[in-house]
């Protein structure tokens, strides 16, 4: 008599199905269709959680750190931004990573290059510098500070007062690629190159070197790295006094490559809103997961029934595709990251505004 594979009773095929899996398993063989739909999910459904961390508390735990291991002894005192959702993965969403970094006055956070993406949002203290190749980049609070793959770079506080801002790299894509190469300079601090703001004078004020005979010090694709508080503070200013509002996004600009008017960094871009006071967002929803900090004001941050209080310098996490609305209490500046970037280049970016 033959049996149609049909005609076996259901628990005779689940015994038979175990049984395979058993002897496969240790193969490197996997059944697809017990994780089919686990895996091509009909939306994101992200792993990451909404998260909420407030300034004063964390700055307390990086100033413990302070007091007990050096900057040098480091390499970056850094506290990393977690997600509780992602844990054992030093991932803020799966793609980014973020951190808070304190510098004391004196102290260096010695010279090295990797193949991470970072940027620099100054959250307080000021005069304190990130070198980039050598030329100082002097921070003041909310400025961005950008230390593009390759590039080398060190820290220093020659200021009396603590200097602390929020570092967001790409670590995570880089381990998804498995593409980390890092080196350190033999010395602490590169040696000075050009006067400090030679950059900033040359490529962020909308013009750019006349190319004649002298080639240009720094990479022609990715030339600017320091976009000041004082300049995107008044774009946004006058942006609020002249234009309509954007009823998802509030007044909101976006920090560009002069190169060629892409984002800031190869897999992360990068933005500040500002909400006039009493102003409530409508919802919306985008696949690029992002880290929010509230620069000032008072806002409530609502993501269906979970409502996220925030005040000033407090940061959050927003996961893809979770649909959320701001309300503000008062005027509300938010600089926020993703990887939008990375997202655009491989055709999965995707946003839905209600
Ligand atoms: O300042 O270069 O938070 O390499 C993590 C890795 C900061 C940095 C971080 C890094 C840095």
């Amino acid at each position: 008599m033959t049996t149609s594979p049909d005609s076996y009773g259901a628990n005779d095929q689940r015994a038979q199905l175990e049984a395979l899996y058993a002897v496969m398993a240790p193969k490197g063989l996997l059944p697809l269709w017990e994780s089919l739909h686990a895996l091509v999910l009909a939306e994101p459904k992200s792993p990451a959680l909404p998260w909420r961390w407030g300034y004063a508390e964390v700055r307390d735990y990086l100033m413990r750190a302070g007091d007990i291991i050096s900057a040098e002894q480091a390499e970056r005192r850094v506290l990393i931004m977690e997600n509780p959702g992602l844990p054992g993965l030093s991932a803020i969403t799966p793609s980014l990573y973020a951190g808070l970094q304190l510098i004391l006055p004196g102290e260096v956070a010695p010279c090295h290059r990797h193949t991470q993406n970072a940027l620099r949002f100054v959250m307080e203290g000021g005069g304190a510098f990130t070198a980039l190749d050598g030329e100082k980049a002097i921070m003041q609070p909310f400025d961005l500070v950008l230390t593009p793959a390759g590039q080398w770079h060190d820290h220093g506080n020659e200021t009396g007062h603590p200097m602390i801002w929020l570092d967001g790299l790409d670590i995570p894509t880089v381990r998804l690629f498995d593409c980390s190469f890092a080196e350190r300079l033999d010395v602490a601090a590169h040696p000075e190159t050009v006067p400090a703001g030679d950059t900033l004078a040359r490529y962020g004020h909308n013009m750019r070197p006349l190319r004649g005979s002298v080639a240009d010090r720094r990479p022609a694709t990715r030339p600017l790295f320091h976009y000041r508080y004082t300049d995107w503070r008044s774009a946004l200013e006058a942006m609020a006094a002249s234009a309509e509002i954007d009823p998802h996004l509030g007044h909101a600009l976006e920090f560009l490559n002069p190169a060629d008017g892409g984002p800031i960094l190869s897999t992360m871009s990068a933005h500040v809103r500002l909400l006039p006071s009493g102003f409530e967002t409508r919802t919306r929803q985008a696949t690029d997961g992002t880290v929010f900090v509230l620069v000032e004001g008072e806002a409530t941050l609502l993501l269906g029934d979970q409502e996220i209080r925030l005040g000033a310098r407090d940061m959050v996490v927003v996961p893809s595709w979770r649909p959320y609305r701001f309300q503000a209490h008062s005027q509300t500046i938010i600089f926020g990251y993703s990887d939008k970037a990375s997202q655009m280049k491989l055709d999965l970016y995707r946003e839905c505004n209600h």
